[in-house]
């Protein structure tokens, strides 16, 4: 069965792979997208991304995406830790969202222990680097599934 998935990122994540490689790693957000991409055409999957700065631009995507995609992966960067707008906007669209992570929030400091957003995702992962996402995407596949 074909289907699409929507890789969301928030605030920063296009900053990857110039800083902070101890934490991120080395790749660059298209590095990871282009991989995405490949491997998950192997299952028929198309992924569709969009990254931004904006609480309201991400809000605005996840109302998009309501009825045009199978699910979503969703970096909220650090948006996880205090936004009830987007919490509402994953609630509000019913989307099968998976919470991802490239560092383990729960291993850092502790404003990042807490996601407001974790409560209305069907799951999350964290701490895998690049790997996250493609742990995501194989997760998200389970469950629709
Ligand atoms: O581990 C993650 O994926 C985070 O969502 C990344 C966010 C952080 O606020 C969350 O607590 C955890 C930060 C993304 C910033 O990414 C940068 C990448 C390179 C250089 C600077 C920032």
């Amino acid at each position: 069965m074909t289907r699409t998935v929507l890789v969301l990122n928030g605030p920063n994540l296009n900053l990857l792979g110039t800083r902070e490689p101890e934490i991120y790693g080395h790749d660059t957000l298209a590095d990871i997208l282009t991989d995405l991409s490949a491997h998950a055409a192997h299952s028929e999957v198309t992924i569709v991304d969009f990254q931004s700065n904006t609480e309201g631009e991400l809000v605005g995507r996840l109302h998009e995406a309501q009825g045009t995609v199978d699910g979503v992966i969703f970096n909220p960067g650090a948006f996880t830790h205090y936004s009830i707008a987007l919490r509402d906007a994953i609630a509000g669209t019913g989307l099968a969202v998976v919470e991802t992570h490239l560092s383990n929030i729960h291993a850092r400091e502790e404003f990042r222990h807490t996601s407001v957003l974790a409560p209305v995702c069907v799951g999350v992962v964290a701490g895998f680097g690049r790997h996250s996402y493609f742990v995501a995407l194989d997760a998200l596949l389970r469950y629709l599934a």
